[in-house]
């Protein structure tokens, strides 16, 4: 089975299965055509899977070997490099084509930056979208383009999805305007905690979509990020939401964007590697 706009790539350790059987279907998507401040996004993928090489199956908490979970790696899509419309349109496609194969798999997308979340936010259309992020994301528009990874939190509540969005720390004065008339919440990472987490997110409807900006996290976890920010949350913070979410709400899909690495190693794609594996064991456990 070949998805029309896809190629292989490097593969995760452990078995991998046919997109028919699994119960995590992974797809990178390697742009960074509107990257405004570190490029190298489009390595995300790549770095993120190779990161994997470095960590254990066997996750600790959760008593899960993930060698033993069905997950099928249907490598990076073919983007159209400087073109975000084009490439969202193919990630679009491609999303649907692995829905039909197996409608009760959860995608996966790995970044890449984050405009290219609204192809799976698309394809899966959710009723609610909770992002990880230092930043609103709900420019109408940045540097002449509505597409830029600035403004993909704006082009998803226009599709009238609901919108929760926790460790913020950077925004405009117009951006704040629009989460007051669109009911958008938001928490501050200085603000944050598992409570509020909690308070919001228990009033979504299902079923949720969530996106990890991997600059959610401190910068000293996460340098290679397009655009770094201090005062982040912490690793556990992050999980300790992620679990009360899986179990308690219904989980459409996720995505782990913005890791910008440039070399093996990198310390932000082992950070998303690891988050990875706790979100596949985690939704396994439910
Ligand atoms: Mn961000």
């Amino acid at each position: 089975m070949e998805l029309l706009y896809t190629y292989e790539t490097l593969k995760l350790e452990f078995p991998m299965t046919e997109i028919e059987k699994a119960d995590f279907v992974i797809l990178g998507i390697p742009f960074d055509g509107t990257t405004s401040y570190k490029p190298g996004t489009r390595f995300g993928p790549t770095l993120i899977r190779q990161a994997t090489l470095n960590l254990e199956s066997y996750i600790l908490d959760y008593d899960i070997d993930l060698a033993e979970v069905r997950i099928a790696d249907v490598g990076d899509l073919a983007i159209v490099a400087g073109n975000p419309v084009e490439t969202i349109k193919r990630g679009i496609k491609t999303i649907e084509e692995i829905r039909k194969l197996n409608p009760k798999a959860i995608p996966i997308v790995l970044g890449g930056e984050h405009s290219m979340t609204y192809a799976p936010v698309k394809a899966l259309m959710p009723k609610s979208y909770i992002v990880f992020d230092a930043h609103l994301d709900l420019r109408e528009q940045y540097e002449e383009n509505p597409w830029n990874h600035a403004c993909v939190a704006r082009r998803i509540s226009e599709l009238g999805i609901e919108i929760a969005e926790f460790g913020i720390r950077s925004g405009t004065k117009e951006e704040v305007k629009y989460t007051k008339e669109r009911g958008i919440h938001w928490v501050h990472a200085r603000h944050y905690s598992f409570e509020r987490f909690k308070e919001i997110v228990r009033e979504l409807p299902d079923p949720i979509y969530i996106s990890i900006d991997i600059d959610v996290f401190d910068l000293s976890m996460v340098p290679s990020t397009g655009t770094p920010e201090a005062g982040g949350l912490g690793f556990w913070e992050v999980v300790e939401a992620l679990e009360w979410l899986v179990r308690n709400k219904e989980v459409v899909g996720f995505d782990i964007m913005e890791v910008a690495g440039m070399e093996l190693g990198d310390v932000t794609a082992l950070t998303a590697a690891k988050l990875l594996f706790y979100l596949m064991g985690m939704i396994s456990m439910r």
